[in-house]
């Protein structure tokens, strides 16, 4: 059983109003891609970034700092960021020309104010789950295709947590954007969730008969 995971489809990730908070370049591109994909799958989980207005990720509760700058929370290195997502906020509410009937399951994470969450299945430091891998398993599934905002946060966490759960797990590239906060971000992340074993897939435009056609030939 396969699975789409749309990743943080979020009006703060996509320029414009309402949101935009934190835009991802180009982050509206990944809509027509979900709304092509989501008809071919027996399970779409979409994860929702959604922290509370006092979140330590947010740049603004460090005195003297300034989004982009690093402090450490809960032992961990952590990028300090605009607000974003807070919890009932427009920002936080997935885009609008996503088709939200065919979301069949939502997994909210971030939602610790003392520590990030850039997986969907855990937060940064590993320590408590978000409940996807339970919602996973409850459905049966063995197979994932990943995709949305951003390529080198959230959805390469999310794609690596995947592959040590032992799920097989491929990318969908054209379904994602990135953040690059230093250029080429998101060819290194890519490149690293190649080499944790997430199956690459750089197709244009990937197909109902593609995907049926990849999955019988037993390819995750
Ligand atoms: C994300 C930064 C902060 C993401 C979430 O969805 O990639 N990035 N929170
Ligand atoms: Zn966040």
């Amino acid at each position: 059983m396969r699975a789409l995971i749309l990743v943080d489809i979020q009006n703060d990730f996509t320029p414009g109003e309402p949101g935009g908070a934190l835009a991802v370049p180009h982050g509206h591109d990944v809509i027509s891609v979900a709304i092509r994909l989501m008809p071919e799958f027996d399970l779409v989980v979409a994860t929702q970034d959604w922290h509370p207005a006092d979140h330590k990720s947010f740049a603004g509760h460090h005195a003297g700092k300034v989004v982009g700058d690093v402090v450490t929370l809960e032992g961990l290195d952590q990028i300090l960021w605009p607000d974003h997502c807070v919890q009932g906020t427009p920002g936080a509410n997935f885009c609008d020309e996503l088709n939200h009937a065919g979301i069949h399951e939502v997994v909210r994470k971030g939602t610790d104010s003392g520590i990030d969450s850039y997986s969907g299945f855990f937060d940064n430091g590993h320590r408590k789950a978000t409940g996807l891998d339970t919602v996973l398993q409850k459905h049966g599934v063995d197979a994932l295709h990943i995709m949305g905002l951003a390529t080198d946060y959230c959805v390469k966490f999310t794609a690596l947590d995947a592959v040590e759960l032992g799920f097989k797990t491929t990318l969908i590239v054209e379904g994602c954007r990135g953040v690059e906060l230093q250029a080429g971000d998101c060819d290194r992340a890519i490149e690293a969730m190649r080499e944790a074993g997430v199956d690459i897939w750089t197709n244009t435009a990937p197909s109902e008969s593609r995907i049926a056609a990849h999955h019988k030939r037993g390819e995750s």
